[in-house]
């Protein structure tokens, strides 16, 4: 087994006072020589150097001997050297070049750039030079947005650094590497499935590989801030009337105790110089003049300039409120009901992973269409876009980990894979108001092993993060005569539960929901996932199957049953937009995407979108008192 310690401390701060050495085997794929010491939130509000743009690429299929020895190491000899071809005289070296590659856009997935490399789960390497300029006294970061599934990294032939999971930031360290003037990158992008990775092999989504998000250089001072929360101050009680009051913490890489930080909310009236303590951390609670808080009807966001000697960080944070008491849900105090719908990181109209403006624009069109005041983010982070728009549109965002049905539960490894994609999601994503909850997985079985990571994890993510509930999206509900009974014990370790239901697609008829009484956890319940299948411009009786009134009549029997669970706080219907999905096999129905969609991938609403827009637009469904 190739094992590798990597020092956690930098990277869980929060979640660790002392050291915590992790070794996970990589399967069979070899070591990484470096831990990744730093995770910068706020890049995206920084100025940076893009690396978006053209890269060049070249196919290393399995087994990929440009990438592994035939143990599975990481070969620092290969392609990582970015070497030339003798092409017309001397001894004949090396098998590759890119050089005179062709190029793939980054960010963009590579199955729907090239129509060879459609299906296509393996190694692509990515390679572009750079031209940079050194500055004194600062220190430069490689930072990736996101690169599915694992990364590997050469800077002028060195190797900088690994980074498992696909769906959230890293930053690798360049200081020492670069030099001035060309410079080159090297990145070899394995997306191939682990059976010990989050996710694991079984996926119903489209696996899509590369450099999805953006990827820049980051130039900062020596000290930096690399880390901070600034939030309403979240105590035991919410008043409204005392609602003044920003509490959290500054973290600058690299200081002294008692290195000056200054946190300026002006439209606040907040203006405070703050002090690191030994850990570099600058925690604070400090009185706003006048705040207004943030809600989806009024998504008020407060310019928040940060600033630690040379280092400058502004952001656009909103202040709210989350909690639940009881079985109610709590937004600044007022009970709320989510009106939601799940959507996958599916492109509208182009299809590929979403990573664009454009895209995102799309998906919030939609979303307000429909009157929704929630999305859920499945299964995994989405690009940081969404969040943004979220925060600006006034939409509540659930966040997850890819922790979906099986994985291996039984692998402290795997454990130590959850805790740091958790936060890395945490630290992306603390400081969007939106946010209301952080998912730790979906659909698990139902076993004592699985029912203890998964609580650790969700402890975890409370001490990460103490100021918003966690959930996660539960299975297996039994039937016991009319009765459906939700009794998984890891229910009692979640402040909102999501239930997953297939009633009328999957399991029963779907008028047989109509005499359904749910036994729930005494807890805020979301309807996390409902619905059935149906073809866009399929027309015919409600219970013939693939048609969109088969889907409303699915929906309709759904709300009958919903109506009658006390403890639903929102709905949250599968899905918002078809989505590609391999294993989805019929032809002409389904064609390799999922139908469970509101709307077709290419943007054509089905009749159920326009059942879920009038029952949000009414509120029929549903109550938050
Ligand atoms: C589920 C999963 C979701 C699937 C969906 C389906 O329960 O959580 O990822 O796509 O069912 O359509 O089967």
């Amino acid at each position: 087994m190739n094992c590798f310690s990597i020092v956690l401390l930098e990277r869980v701060r929060s979640l660790s006072a002392s050291l915590l050495f992790v070794c996970w085997a990589f399967a069979s794929v070899g070591l990484a020589q470096q831990p990744l010491k730093t995770l910068l939130a706020g890049v995206d509000h920084r100025a940076v150097t893009s690396l978006n743009g053209d890269w060049h690429y070249l196919v290393d299929q399995p087994p990929a001997k440009g990438l592994y020895t035939s143990s599975g190491k990481i070969r620092d000899n290969g392609y990582a050297l970015n070497t030339r071809p003798n092409i017309k005289d001397g001894p004949h070296n090396e098998e590759y070049d890119f050089a005179t590659a062709p190029t793939l856009k980054v960010p963009v997935d590579w199955n729907t750039q090239d129509p060879t490399l459609f299906r296509y789960e393996g190694v692509v390497w990515y390679q572009r030079d750079f031209n940079y300029t050194p500055q004194p006294n600062t220190r430069t970061f490689l930072h990736i947005g996101a690169a599915n599934y694992k990364s590997f990294i050469w800077v002028n032939q060195k190797r900088i650094c690994d980074h498992e999971g696909g769906f959230t930031p890293f930053d690798c360290e360049v200081t020492a590497v670069l030099k001035p003037g060309d410079n080159f990158v090297v990145i070899a992008v394995d997306s191939t499935r682990d059976i010990d990775g989050i996710p694991s092999v079984g996926i119903d989504w489209f696996n899509y590989g590369g450099l999805t998000r953006d990827v820049s250089l980051v130039t900062l001072p020596t000290k930096f801030i690399d880390d901070y929360d600034v939030h309403l101050k979240h105590g035991t009680t919410f008043s409204a009337a005392e609602a003044d009051t920003l509490a959290g913490y500054i973290h600058v890489e690299g200081a002294t105790t008692g290195t000056t930080v200054t946190l300026r909310v002006p439209e606040a009236g907040v203006d405070a110089a703050l002090k690191t303590d030994g850990n570099g951390r600058a925690s604070f609670e400090v009185k706003a003049k006048h705040l207004e808080l943030w809600s989806h009807e009024n998504p008020k966001l407060y310019a928040v300039e940060l600033a630690s000697g040379e280092d400058r960080l502004n952001d656009e944070i909103g202040f709210r409120d989350i909690r639940v008491e009881g079985t109610k849900i709590l937004l600044n105090g007022k009970p709320i009901f989510l009106q939601g719908a799940n959507m996958h990181a599916e492109a509208p109209y182009r299809t590929g992973r979403a990573c664009t403006d454009e895209d995102v624009k799309n998906i919030f069109g939609f979303l307000k269409d429909l009157n929704a005041n929630f999305v859920r983010l499945a299964h995994y982070p989405h690009d940081e876009r969404m969040e943004r728009a979220a925060d600006r549109e006034g939409i509540m965002v659930w966040s997850e980990i890819p922790l979906w049905q099986h994985i291996s539960f039984e692998k402290p490894e795997v454990y130590a894979k959850a805790t740091y994609m958790l936060n890395e999601m945490i630290r992306r994503d603390r400081n969007k108001a939106s946010v209301i909850l952080w998912s730790v997985s979906n659909e698990t079985p139902n076993n004592p092993v699985r029912t203890k990571f998964l609580t650790d994890l969700a402890n975890e993510a409370r001490r990460l993060d103490p100021t918003r509930p966690i959930t996660s999206a539960l299975i297996g509900p039994h039937l016991k005569g009319t009765e459906m009974v939700q009794d998984d014990p890891f229910a009692d370790a979640l402040d909102v539960v999501g239930q997953n239901e297939y009633i009328g697609w999957y399991e029963l008829r779907p008028e047989d929901a109509d005499n359904i009484q749910w036994k729930l956890p005494q807890k805020p319940i979301l309807i996390s996932e409902f619905g059935a299948e149906a073809k866009q411009g399929v027309h015919g009786g409600k219970d013939e199957r693939w048609t969109e009134e088969q889907q409303v009549n699915v929906y309709e029997h759904q709300f009958i049953m919903i109506k009658k669970i006390p403890q639903v706080r929102g709905l949250v219907p599968w899905v918002l937009m078809d989505f590609r999905s391999p294993t989805r096999n019929i032809p002409k129905l389904q064609d390799g995407f999922n139908r469970k969609g509101l709307i077709s991938e290419d943007g054509k609403k089905k009749l159920a979108f326009t059942l879920f827009q009038k029952v949000y637009t009414e509120r029929s469904v549903g109550k938050s008192e």
